[in-house]
């Protein structure tokens, strides 16, 4: 177990937390990705198990290829069931906040949280803020799944990790790693995912869930954008995709069509940067990729409002679609060059 992870003095406290049973609410952040709602649901599950009363509450409904997940059915979103949701997490005991580690991360759900007395954090994001009780902040560990497993082993509760848990913990420690490709996977890492895997977690079955969902739209959409709207900078190794308004109502776009298109122009040979920039009603989005020693969460937080780890970011913009493109074009020749490869 990684004592990064779960520092003694912080399980402690948690273990005199849940000593007796309680009724506890599991948020995550907005736009829900495998990871929130895979450390939840595991979570859930494990503390459910323990004899408690837990709920997942989410501040907007995920993406459904994520529907497979063992207890998504009853995860409250507070677009869909808000009564439920906020008065869920008003009258629990104790909160759990997960794979988030700044309370405007979850949208409507803030005020609620903050009402609860007790908070307990468990994130592997930068620079978190000190709104939690109980703190296990681990910036180096690879998803927050793999922290809620080593979580559940250090309170002495690693027995009551069942398929559905090893389920959900497995799928987020596997979307935030790129199936374990990046460098956060650790031997440790896939220590956990080894002790996931005892449970007869189904890898076939999680894979096809968690890949093979796209509509035709939606691959028409990306055939679309790397035919017509990706430009390639081979001298400063960087690729960009900009896709406006127009170009996604031509292909009937849902919210997640565009989830992944980022990753296509790093698999352009020689590429070390990629960027999408998608046109939203009330904003421009921002997503980046980049490869070895380029740290884009920290030039989305300088300059597009944004944040995330060193090698996947994402940000905002408020100004018109072109002018966000062309004032990233503009910055890029300086990222690059205080960053040679
Ligand atoms: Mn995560």
């Amino acid at each position: 177990m990684s004592e990064h992870s779960a520092p003694p003095e912080q399980l402690q406290k948690l273990r005199e937390l849940l000593a007796k049973p309680k009724r506890l609410a599991i948020v995550s952040h907005y736009n829900p990705d495998g990871d929130a709602i895979g450390s939840s649901l595991g979570l859930m599950h494990v503390l459910r198990a323990a004899g408690h009363t837990a709920r997942v509450v989410l501040p907007n409904t995920p993406a459904n290829f994520l529907d497979f997940l063992p207890g998504r059915s009853e995860v409250l979103c507070l677009d869909r069931s808000p009564d439920a949701a906020l008065s869920t997490i008003r009258t629990s005991d104790l909160v759990f906040c997960l794979d988030f580690n700044q309370l405007d991360r979850i949208g409507g759900l803030e005020e609620a949280v903050r009402s609860v007395a007790t908070k307990v954090l468990i994130d592997h994001h930068q620079q978190p803020d000190t709104f939690a009780e109980v703190f296990f902040s681990d910036i180096s560990a690879s998803s927050t799944c793999q922290m809620v497993a080593d979580i559940v082993a250090g309170l002495g509760m690693d027995d009551l990790i069942g398929l559905e848990a090893a389920t959900c913990l497995y799928t987020g420690m596997i979307t935030d790693s790129g199936s374990f490709r990046y460098k956060t996977s650790t031997p440790h890492t896939l220590r956990v995912a080894a002790r996931l895997l005892e449970e007869g977690v189904d890898l076939d079955t999680i894979y096809s869930a968690i890949s093979d969902t796209h509509s035709a739209d939606r691959m028409r959409l990306l055939g679309f954008a790397l035919t017509e709207r990706m430009t390639v900078l081979p001298e400063l190794r960087t690729v960009v995709i900009g896709l406006n308004m127009d170009d996604l109502e031509q292909f009937n776009f849902k919210p997640g069509d565009t989830e992944g298109f980022v990753n296509y122009g790093l698999s352009i040979q020689g590429m070390r940067l990629a960027a999408l920039f998608i046109e939203r009603p009330d904003m421009v989005k921002v997503s980046l990729r980049s490869k070895g020693n380029l740290p884009v969460d920290r030039f989305l937080k300088e300059h597009f409002s944004g944040g995330g780890h060193a090698n996947a970011a994402g940000g905002k913009a408020t100004e018109p679609f072109q002018d966000a493109v062309a004032r990233f074009m503009s910055l890029l020749p300086k990222l690059i060059a205080d960053h040679p490869a």
